[in-house]
Formats: structure tokens, sequence, C-alpha cells
């Protein structure tokens, strides 16, 4: 049998926790296979664990902090791409040493508060390995864009081995993700050369959507507060 090594920061053990080999010459179609098999696993895993949260949520608090939930593989075509960026050749070990977000998913959630909620909860459990965090919330990018981003592993129990697998974990409200997708599309459509004007009225509309965030937020606040206020008489 032919044991794939998933590089520094994909670890690889036996179910008894040896370490495995690197491989060596193993037919690429099947390695492919292999990884992409890994990587929709790590999905699947990440996937259950945020529907879990927001199921205990409904059940103890009565809302749902998560509105859905989209997970995608990275195409081969934007693996390529990325490695040429970074300068890299493109082999199948390149990919797995230096692409992040070959495993994506992208949670989408009603309130700011509830992307911290959300991020702190699974950052604690015992099997998620956090390797890096970007808070383009705190510190949102040039562009104005604003979202939670993790970068974790997740162990996948194979038949006879464990592969810790990393997923790239994007967290951001339903505003913020109305205005990426709407910037991601004016972007590929001028190709990054976007006229300044229509730049500036995209900084202007992040403004507007942090302004929504926010007061959306002391909204529902405002109501909750009125409904334990409204119980506490009842009682
Ligand atoms: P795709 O097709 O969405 O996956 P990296 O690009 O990963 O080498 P970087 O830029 O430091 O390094 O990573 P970062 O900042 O964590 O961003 C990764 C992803 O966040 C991007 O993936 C986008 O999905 C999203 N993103 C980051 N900045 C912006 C932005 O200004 N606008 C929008 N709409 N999305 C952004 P990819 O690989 O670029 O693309």
């Amino acid at each position: 049998m032919c044991y794939i090594y998933f590089g520094a920061l994909h670890h690889t053990t036996d179910n008894s926790g040896g370490e495995m080999e690197p491989y060596s010459e193993t037919n690429q179609v099947d390695t492919w296979n292999e990884l992409t098999l890994v990587y929709r696993s790590a999905l699947k895993e990440i996937n259950t664990k945020f529907e879990i949260l927001n199921d205990e949520f409904q059940q103890v608090h009565q809302y749902n902090p998560i509105e859905h939930i989209k997970a995608r593989l990275k195409t081969p075509e934007s693996i390529v791409k990325k490695l040429k960026k970074y300068g890299k050749e493109s082999t199948i070990e390149n990919m797995v040493a230096y692409v992040n977000d070959i495993a994506g998913i992208r949670v989408i959630c009603s309130f700011t508060s509830d992307i911290y909620r959300i991020a702190e909860m699974l950052s604690n459990q015992s099997d998620i390995k956090v390797i890096e965090v970007k808070d383009y919330i705190s510190n949102p990018k040039p562009s104005g864009y604003k979202s939670y981003h993790m970068i974790v592993t997740v162990p996948i129990f194979l038949s006879d081995r464990i592969v810790d697998t990393m997923v790239e974990i994007q967290i951001r409200t339903v505003a913020m993700d109305f205005w990426a997708s709407l910037e991601h599309k004016i972007n590929y459509k001028f190709e990054g050369n976007v006229p300044d004007y229509i730049r500036d009225e995209l900084i202007a509309c992040a403004s507007m959507v942090s302004l929504l965030d926010d007061r959306m937020l002391s909204l529902n606040e405002e109501v909750r507060k009125l409904e334990a206020a409204g119980k506490n008489k009842e009682e």
C-alpha cells in the first residue's frame, strides 16, 4: 500500500500513532483522488461541527446564529493559479504545502457578535488545531473587505491512518457576504483594474455595511432585552 505524506502542516500518522513514510512514485491521478477525498471529508467534518453548534444554540438560546454554510473544494485551475502567484511549481507536494484553502468553508452569520462566538466555540474543540487567524473585521482590508478567517486542521480518520487536514474557514455576516460577493464579481469583470470611482463607491458601501451590521445588532439586543423583561414579568 502507498501512503501520501501531506507535508509539514498536514500531519499523517497511522492508527497506532506511528509516523508514515513520505510517498515516492505514486500515480498522480490516484494521489489527486486520495487528496480530494481527504479534503472533502474535512469539509464534511467542519460542516457538521458548525451544524451541531447551530442546533445547540437553537435549543439553548432559541435562535440560530448561522444563516447558512457554503463549502467548496478549490478547482485545480485556481490551485495552479495560486501556486504561480507564490512562484511555485505546480506539483502535488507544493499544492499541499503552500495552498491553505484547498478546502474552504464559508459560514454566514446574522450578527457580528455571533461570528466571534462561533469561532471561539470551534477553536475550543479538542480535535481542532488553529493554525492562523486573520481578523478582517477588526482590521478590514484597504478594499473595505470584512470577514473573520481561520486556518485550522481537523483529523480525518481513514481505514489505516489519521490525516490532519487543513481547512480555511471564512465567517462573516449576511451584509459582509453581500458586499464581498459583489466586490469579487466587479474585480473579476475588470480583471483587477477597477476604475477609481467604482473602487471608492465600494469603500463607501463597506462603511454602510458596517453601520448596518452595528444597527441590526443593537436592534436585536434591544428586542432580546424586551423579551427577557417580558418573561421576568410573567414569572
Ligand atoms: P477565492 O477564489 O475566493 O478562494 P492568499 O490569497 O490566500 O495567498 P491572503 O490574501 O493573505 O493570501 O489570504 P486572505 O487574506 O486570508 O484571503 C483569502 C481569501 O479571502 C480570498 O481567497 C477571498 O476569498 C477572500 N478575500 C480576501 N480579500 C478579499 C477582498 O478584498 N475581497 C473579496 N471579495 N474577497 C477577499 P482567494 O484565493 O483570493 O479567492
